[in-house]
């Protein structure tokens, strides 16, 4: 069996709703009723949905329980990017909060790392580039975005990315194991429009199919597709 964990975010900001969380429970909806792109590519794939407390710290908490009890073989986190006109494939998370605004357990911090004595940051194990063409193929805004921000959505990619890492580490086959060391479970982050407003630039339906290419992609074991994706400024 497949595995995978989409993850949502709570409503913040004094907002009462989080498209983040529509894409993931559709998702898992779809794949309940064998309705993805991504299972006439990896048929025996299940998705698990799950929704993250915009809160520092705890929405961590929440993605490493998740994680555990899912034992996903890739993860996918969900958030909201207001103003922004495109689904955004993020590629790196800071080692930082630095929030604008207060969580929605009224805590602010400021320049401080998510993980002490972490690296500065850490790219996400998508399979971005690769979904990127396709998902701009089906006719959707899609970006390769290079922040994520400094706020929650910033802290579950960079940590995501950290504890996966960790995971693998912990899971080293030892002399005794041979070649039974699980393959690497790739994670990464997406932010999409708020995609309910009337002149959303990116509807529901066209998040949920670019996750779901990104999902189809990011379940094939070879490397990134690597034709040029950045930015000049
Ligand atoms: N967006 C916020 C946090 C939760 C969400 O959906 C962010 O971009 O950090």
């Amino acid at each position: 069996m497949t595995t995978a964990l989409i993850t949502g975010f709570d409503p913040f900001a004094g907002d009462d709703h989080n498209p983040s969380w529509d894409v993931a429970e559709e998702l898992a909806a779809r794949a309940g009723d064998g309705r993805l792109i991504a299972q006439a590519e990896h048929p025996d794939l299940t998705v698990h949905a799950r929704r993250l407390p915009v809160v520092h710290g705890t929405a961590l908490e929440t993605l490493d329980a998740a994680i555990a009890a899912v034992a996903p073989d890739v993860v996918v986190s969900l958030g909201l990017a207001g103003g922004t006109e495109a689904v955004r494939l993020e590629r790196v998370g800071l080692n930082l909060r630095d929030a604008r605004i207060p969580d929605n357990a009224g805590a602010q911090p400021v320049d401080e790392p998510i993980v002490d004595d972490g690296e500065p940051a850490l790219f996400s194990t998508l399979r971005l580039k690769a979904a990127h063409t396709r998902i701009a193929a089906a006719g959707i805004p899609v970006q390769l975005s290079l922040s994520a921000g400094s706020f929650v959505c910033n802290e579950v990619l960079y940590g995501l990315v950290h504890r996966l890492r960790e995971r693998r580490q912990d899971a080293r086959p030892t002399a005794h194991d041979g070649d039974s060391a699980p393959s690497s479970v790739r994670g990464g982050f997406v932010h999409v429009p708020s995609l309910r407003a009337a002149d959303s630039p990116v509807s529901l339906e066209q998040a949920v199919e670019a996750v779901d290419l990104l999902l189809a992609e990011s379940l094939h074991d070879r490397p990134d597709a690597e034709h040029p994706g950045g930015a000049l400024h």
